[in-house]
């Protein structure tokens, strides 16, 4: 894959309003956009620490991805994406490894990525995502 850095940390939260000031007043980031992806059935806040970025996810709908694992797990991590380039030849390549795809070609994300999926069951537990900007 060669990923050049971890784009971003996905955590799940109840309520973004009452995440942000954590980020913002202890850990001292700030939140530089606030983005519903409704595909997703998510609304982010981003925040910046070097290359890397932090996503805040509340769901907007309680059969959406995030609001089954907060239902389920609770609040926390819910996923790792890193950057690479050549989406969707990496999407194959992970595929002929044997691991299990829930994006078998790149769709968008949040702030433009195209991004790609791989399911937790086949990643140790943590789901994985792949982005690939396409202005770069
Ligand atoms: N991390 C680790 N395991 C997870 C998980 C996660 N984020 N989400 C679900 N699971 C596990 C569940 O615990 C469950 O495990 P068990 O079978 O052992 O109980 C299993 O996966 C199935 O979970 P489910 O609640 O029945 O959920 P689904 O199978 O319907 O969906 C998944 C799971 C990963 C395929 C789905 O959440 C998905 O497609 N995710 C990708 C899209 C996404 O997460 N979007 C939100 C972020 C968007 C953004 O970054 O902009």
């Amino acid at each position: 894959m060669k990923p050049s850095h971890i784009e971003h940390i996905g955590i799940a939260v109840k309520s973004l309003k009452d995440a942000i000031p954590f980020y913002e007043e202890v850990i001292g980031i700030k939140c530089y956009a606030v983005e519903e992806v409704p595909e997703q059935k998510v609304k982010t806040a981003f925040f910046k620490v070097g290359d890397t970025k932090i996503e805040l996810l509340e769901s907007t709908d309680p059969e959406g991805p995030v609001g089954k694992f907060i239902e389920k797990k609770g609040e926390g991590v819910h996923h790792m994406a890193f950057a690479v380039e050549g989406l969707a030849d990496k999407l194959l390549l992970a595929e002929k490894r044997g691991i299990q795809l829930i994006d078998k070609t790149p769709r968008k994300g949040a702030e433009g990525l195209n991004i790609g999926f791989l399911h937790p069951k086949s990643t140790f537990g943590v789901l994985t995502e792949l982005c690939e900007n396409p202005n770069k």
